[in-house]
C-alpha cells in the first residue's frame, strides 16, 4: 500500500503586488513592467472543459520545461518571447516568490498578440474530424475522401481559429484570417506554423510520440513576429503514444487518459462543480507528464 499523500501542488498563484495580465484555466500571466510579463504554469488540470479540484504534482514544471525545450529547439525557425526562466535573474521584487516560481515560470517579452490561434494538424481528430465528416473539408481545405478518424493527413494543414465569445475556439478559413490580421501576416503565420510543426513532429515521432495537432500563438515584438505563450505542450497539443496508435478510432491521450477514464467511470455529468481526483489517479497522471518530459528531452525532471 502506497501512501495517500501527494507531493505539494500549486493551484493558485497569489502575488498581491502584481497585476494580472491574463488568466487561463491552468496558467496565469502577470504584468511586470511595460515590456515584460511573468508567465506561470500552475499544477491545475482541465478535463472536459473544466478545471478539476485536484492538482497534478509537477505538471506546471513539466509544461514549462517542455515549452523551454521547444523554444530552444525552434530558435533557428522563429524568435520567441522568452527572456529568462532563471529566477535569480528575475526582478528583485519577485525574490519572495522564488520558491513558488522556480521551474514553472518564465519572464517574457510583452508582445502585441495576433488575435488568431495558429493550429496545425498532421492527423485528423477532434473538431477537424467532425468537420471532415460533415463537409469532407476542414477550415476550407479540401481533404481526400475515405479518411478514418485519427488518420495521418497527406500533409500537415494549417487550420486557424479564433476565440469565440463562448470561450471556445471557432475554426475559421484562411480567407477569414486575412480579414483579422491581413494577407501578408496570415501567410507568414501559416508558413511559420507549418515549419515549426514539421520540425517538432519529426523529432517527437523519433521518440515515440505523435503530435497529432497543436496550437501556436504569435505576437509582434521588437524582434518581429515572435512565438509566444506555451509551445507544443500536452495542454496545447494532442499527443499520442506512437506504440498504441491505431487509426479508425479516437486515440488515448498520452497525458490525460487516466483522468478521463476516471471521470467517465464515476459518470460525472460534466457540469460544475468539477470532481476531485483520487490520489492514485493524480499520482499516475503526474507520472505520465514526467514520462512525456523524459521521452521528449531524454532528461529526467528532478522531483
Ligand atoms: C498573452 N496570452 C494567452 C491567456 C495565459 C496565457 N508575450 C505575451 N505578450 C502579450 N500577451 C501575451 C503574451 C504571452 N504569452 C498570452 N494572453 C496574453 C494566455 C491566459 C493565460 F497564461
Amino acid at each position: 500500500m502506497t501512501s495517500e499523500l501527494l507531493d505539494p501542488v500549486l493551484l493558485q498563484t497569489d502575488f498581491p503586488e502584481l497585476e494580472l495580465h491574463a488568466s487561463g484555466k491552468v496558467r496565469d500571466v502577470y504584468q511586470l513592467d511595460n515590456d515584460h510579463l511573468l508567465f506561470i504554469a500552475t499544477d491545475r488540470i482541465s478535463a472536459f472543459d473544466y478545471v478539476l479540484a485536484t492538482g497534478i504534482p509537477h505538471k506546471g514544471r513539466v509544461l514549462s520545461q517542455v515549452s523551454l525545450f521547444w523554444f530552444d529547439f525552434l530558435q533557428d525557425i522563429v524568435p520567441n518571447h522568452v527572456v529568462t526562466a532563471d529566477v535569480a535573474k528575475y526582478p528583485k521584487s519577485l525574490r519572495p516568490y522564488a520558491d513558488q516560481l522556480r521551474g514553472r515560470s518564465m519572464l517574457v517579452m510583452r508582445a502585441e498578440m495576433f488575435p488568431v490561434e495558429c493550429v496545425v494538424r498532421g492527423y485528423i481528430s477532434g473538431s477537424a474530424w467532425k468537420e471532415y465528416r460533415a463537409n469532407v473539408s476542414v477550415c476550407g481545405i479540401k481533404l481526400p475522401s475515405g479518411l478514418r478518424e485519427s488518420d495521418q493527413l497527406p500533409e500537415p494543414i494549417f487550420t486557424p481559429a479564433t476565440k469565440a465569445a463562448s470561450g471556445h475556439d471557432e475554426n475559421i478559413s484562411f480567407e477569414q484570417m486575412t480579414k483579422l490580421v491581413g494577407p501578408e501576416v496570415s501567410r507568414q503565420l501559416r508558413e511559420l506554423s507549418l515549419k515549426i510543426y514539421v520540425k517538432a513532429a519529426d523529432y517527437a515521432r523519433q521518440r515515440g510520440i505523435i503530435i497529432a495537432d497543436t496550437k501556436f500563438e504569435f505576437g509582434r515584438t521588437a524582434q518581429g513576429i515572435t512565438l509566444a505563450d506555451e509551445v507544443l505542450t500536452p495542454d496545447s497539443s494532442r499527443v499520442w503514444p506512437a506504440d498504441k496508435y491505431q487509426p479508425g478510432r479516437a486515440q488515448e491521450s498520452f497525458d490525460k487518459q487516466y483522468v478521463r477514464d476516471y471521470l467517465e467511470e464515476i459518470r460525472w455529468n460534466k457540469q460544475p462543480p468539477a470532481p476531485t481526483l483520487p490520489a492514485e489517479v493524480a499520482r499516475r497522471t503526474s507520472g505520465k507528464y514526467l514520462e512525456a518530459y523524459r521521452r521528449l528531452t531524454g532528461r529526467e525532471l528532478d522531483v
